[in-house]
């Protein structure tokens, strides 16, 4: 099909305001959150309901042509955005939130709709979203579901599939399967919503989803505390899971990132200790203000360097922040190669030493910032310095990451970042199997061409 007529085609579904061919209008969503991947897209579309979603698919089915599914594009693997020639299919204006079904708990809203927007949602209705992360006023929670979003609270309540009891989608050819409003017990064959959940767009594009919601805490408090090093801290966040029936979040941060977030994001140092490491704690309850409890838990630990803690809303907040914007904080110094990974427990902080020496080893100038979810096992390294394409330090943490036998992507996905490491993560038997069913539900391979797998292989 000719662009002309396949642009006319897509403007007679979604009317013209909402495909965009003009370069300058297409930037936004031909580049991903980390200005590491970016691709030229043929036209991007914007459709507005669940019927146009269904006919552009269509008609891409119809002519081969590729497309790419994308929400609030915040990814950090390079999966939401064209590599090449595709259409990009921007889920945004699905923004509708129904009304929260207060007596369940439960909430079914369109892929578009941002993570923030649901939160402030359930909470007038008297409940929660399980699943919250950084970048909530732009992540979009059909992405969120299709990546399997992960975040601060995965400790207490799992990952985004674990919040998903109901979804729509439209198939390769156009076809609309739905599971709403979605029943918590619901065992009746395969469960299609866990499978699209984490597979990226790459078997369906998500177009509403129905979540489980949890029950609201009326007290928080967080506090931060220092260490000497990453055995120290990893070894306080085990035994406070153990200890502190209210924890909510386990997070790690370092000195070096502490100074890059208050160099480019936060004001003055909150406390006046520096340490290597940082623990933030986050615990919560609905009955009892958890503070003192979250004061005794980190006295016992025998913590010198007392960081700072918190209980009202701006405090708590402040604290965050000193975790939350590190992203942002690496980005305005460079470009990041972004390795998000997992290992076992027993081998967290082996990791966390270990992995500026390996990025060393192949980069002597690299300069490797890490932090994560300790509670999950979770790990961000980012790595500042190498050439966006060279591949060097990013071969050297998911080599170690494997040794340590841990996982090459703990939240963010494969996307195309980490597709020559899915063999050597999965083994061939699984990988194998995933690519039977990418067969099967995109026989002609135009969903997310070149994520998860590579465009040869699947
Ligand atoms: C976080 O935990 C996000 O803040 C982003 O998953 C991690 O930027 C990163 O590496
Ligand atoms: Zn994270």
């Amino acid at each position: 099909m000719s662009d002309d007529a396949l642009v006319s085609a897509l403007r007679d579904i979604v009317g013209e305001r909402h495909c965009l061919t003009d370069p300058d209008l297409r930037a936004g969503y031909e580049t991903d959150w980390t200005r590491r991947f970016s691709g030229s897209a043929r036209a991007v579309v914007r459709p507005g309901s669940v019927g146009e979603v269904a006919d552009v698919l269509r008609l891409c089915a119809d002519g081969g042509i590729a497309i790419v599914p994308q929400g609030g594009n915040t990814g950090l693997v390079g999966g939401s955005v064209p590599r090449g020639g595709e259409v990009v299919v921007s889920l945004r204006r699905l923004s509708e939130i129904e009304a929260v079904d207060p007596d369940a708990g439960e909430v079914t809203c369109g892929a578009g709709t941002t993570l923030a927007d649901i939160q402030q949602a359930a909470r007038t209705a008297g409940w929660e979203v399980g699943v919250d992360l950084a970048a909530r006023d732009s992540a979009t929670i059909g992405g969120m579901v299709a990546t399997n979003a992960g975040g601060a609270n995965v400790l207490r309540h799992g990952p985004m599939r674990r919040q998903l009891i109901g979804f729509e989608a439209v198939l390769a050819d156009g076809t609309i399967i739905r599971r709403l409003p979605g029943m918590v017990k619901d065992n009746t064959g395969y469960d299609l919503g866990g499978l699209i959940a984490g597979s990226e767009g790459t078997l369906a594009v998500l177009t509403r989803v129905r979540l489980r919601l949890v029950p609201p805490l009326a007290h928080r408090a967080v506090a931060v505390a220092g260490f000497g090093s990453a055995a120290a801290a990893v070894e306080a966040a085990s035994r406070l899971r153990r200890t502190l029936g209210t924890v909510m979040a386990l997070e790690l941060f370092t000195d070096a990132g502490l100074d890059l977030v208050l160099r480019h994001a936060s004001g003055p140092r909150p406390f006046a200790e520096r340490t290597p490491f940082y623990l933030l704690v986050e615990a919560g309850s609905d009955e009892t203000d958890p503070t003192d409890g979250l004061a005794d838990a980190i006295g016992a630990l025998g913590v010198e360097e007392a960081g700072a803690i918190a209980s009202d809303a701006a405090g708590r907040r402040r604290l965050w922040e000193l975790r939350e914007r590190h992203t942002e904080s690496i980005n305005a110094e460079g470009i990041p190669h972004k390795l998000d990974v997992s290992v076992p427990a027993a081998r967290f902080s082996e990791l966390a030493e270990r992995v500026h020496d390996a990025v060393r080893d192949v980069d002597v100038d690299a300069r490797t910032i890490v932090y994560g979810h300790v509670g999950d096992g979770n790990l961000h390294v980012n790595i500042l310095g190498p050439a966006p394409d060279d591949e060097a330090v990013d071969d050297a943490v998911l080599g170690l990451v494997l040794e340590l036998g841990g996982s090459v992507s703990a939240e963010h996905g494969i996307g195309v970042a980490k597709v020559e490491w899915l063999v050597r993560d999965r083994g061939e038997a699984a990988v194998e199997a995933m690519r039977a069913l990418k067969r099967a539900w995109d026989p002609q391979g135009i969903l997310n061409p070149g994520v998860i797998f590579s465009r040869a292989d699947s």
